[in-house]
């Protein structure tokens, strides 16, 4: 199994926790995606994470391979088998993903445009769905330890992969104060080994 990734990536980087916590033997194929890379040959869409199966077949899409590793893999289990319990971390993941989407479609706006071509109405909207998705998950979460139950599941392992990209690449979008509930379990997450093993790059 092996798994292509970035070392930035935090939708790659919430695999790589997985298979670390589960201590799943895999290898992980680190790309640039801003150079040709073998990326496309698996997945045509060019994007991290994509995961070959042994018997050839790619999956693409984190919320995809997430549900493969974990059903593959279920010890510990991160999304929970009944389906209240899955459809609750399935519903913070999608919000988790779904306000990292909102940072990198502002990313790449900056990235591709110089700052006299760039649109800062898209850049303000898609500000908008960051500051509402962050304020939703701080609300969601309150003073629980963790997002679903009574132990760690995909939904924490999500926001704090996200969390960690955000603070590195553009951490005032991230106010920890104005945040303190995701603050602290995005803390509390950073001190376990996966989480430490997989640290986006600084820059
Ligand atoms: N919804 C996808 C998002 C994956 C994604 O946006 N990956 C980014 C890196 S964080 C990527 O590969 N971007 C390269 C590109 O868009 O060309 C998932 O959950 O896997």
């Amino acid at each position: 199994m092996k798994l292509y990734a970035s070392p930035a990536s935090s939708f790659a980087r919430k695999i790589r926790v997985m298979l670390i916590e589960k201590n799943v033997s895999h290898e992980v194929e680190m790309v640039n995606l801003w150079e040709p890379n073998e990326l496309q040959k698996v997945n045509p869409i060019g994007k991290v994470p994509a995961l070959k199966l042994d018997d050839g077949r790619v999956l693409i899409s984190s919320p995809l391979i997430a549900d493969y590793v974990d059903s593959k893999y279920p010890n510990p289990r991160f999304i929970p088998a009944d389906a209240d319990g899955r459809t609750e971390v399935r519903r913070w993941e999608a919000l988790a993903d779904g306000t990292m989407d909102a940072v990198g479609t502002s990313l790449y706006e900056m990235r591709f445009h110089d700052e006299a071509k760039r649109s800062q109405a898209w850049l303000d909207r898609q500000r908008s769905k960051i500051d509402a998705g962050l304020a939703a998950l701080e609300r969601m979460l309150g003073n629980r330890p963790w997002c679903v139950g009574d132990a760690m599941s995909l939904a924490d392992i999500a926001i704090a992969c996200h969390l960690g990209f955000v603070t590195l690449r553009v951490p005032h979008y991230f106010l920890q104060a104005q945040y303190p509930n995701l603050a602290r379990l995005w803390k509390s997450m950073e001190a376990r080994e996966s989480l430490k093993k997989t640290a986006p790059p600084p820059g």
